[in-house]
């Protein structure tokens, strides 16, 4: 049994997706950041960097409990327990490490501060709008390539595409028309039909 600390927003359903898909059982433990609730002592133990998603897996390595913060490690631990959605082989398996890590350092990091500035800054915030705008923009056109070559981020369906297709769900916020990214929205629609990612991406019920 996983337990799943979480909460609406894409990176605690990466993790969400990922397990709908091993098929692990899992209880959610929604953390409520519109009520600070990421800040309670007994999250902290948990996650000490207090953000959602973090897991504790009762049954971890030794038959103890494990604790487990960030999104990617959780993705990479969740595929190595069971052996699904990560190759085995080194050469595969960097390929998607690459592709996980692209979300984790560029898209991730990227789309939330656009959607940061373009929904709450003051208008006159020009500068930040403009720079992760064109960020976002650029990682699409960084993604449209791949995907124009490749039917997936790395070989089959990975780790890779569940940590980026909730971050690309949210378009809209960041003021992107798929459309003007072909590639992008084959890939987009292909995850989104997979019952496991609708059902990943309903958690936590609120
Ligand atoms: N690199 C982290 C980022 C996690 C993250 O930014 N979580 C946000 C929600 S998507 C959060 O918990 N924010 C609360 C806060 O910053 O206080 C991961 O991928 O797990």
């Amino acid at each position: 049994m996983i337990d799943l600390y979480t909460w609406t927003t894409p990176n605690g359903r990466k993790v969400s997706i990922m397990l709908e898909e091993i098929g692990l059982p899992y209880e959610v433990y929604p953390v409520n950041l519109s009520k600070d609730e990421q800040f309670k002592p007994e999250f902290l133990k948990i996650s000490p960097n207090n953000k959602i998603p973090a897991i504790v897996d009762r049954d971890g390595p030794g038959k103890k409990p494990f604790t487990l913060f960030e999104s990617g490690a959780i993705l990479m631990y969740l595929a190595e327990k069971t052996g699904k959605l990560m190759p085995k082989e080194m050469g595969p398996r960097y390929e998607v490490v690459e592709w996980l890590m692209f979300q984790m350092g560029g898209v991730g990091p990227m789309f939330g501060q656009a959607h940061q500035f373009l929904r709450n800054s003051p208008e006159n915030e020009a500068y930040g709008r403009e720079r992760f705008s064109k960020e976002v923009a650029r990682l699409y056109r960084v993604m449209n390539k791949r995907l124009g070559e490749s039917e997936y981020f790395s070989g089959d369906y990975s780790i890779a595409d569940i940590a980026v297709y909730p971050w690309v769900s949210r378009y809209e916020m960041h003021r992107t028309r798929l459309e003007d990214f072909p590639n992008v929205k084959r890939w987009y629609d292909t995850v989104g039909n997979r019952h496991t990612v609708q059902r990943g991406m309903d958690v936590p019920k609120t």
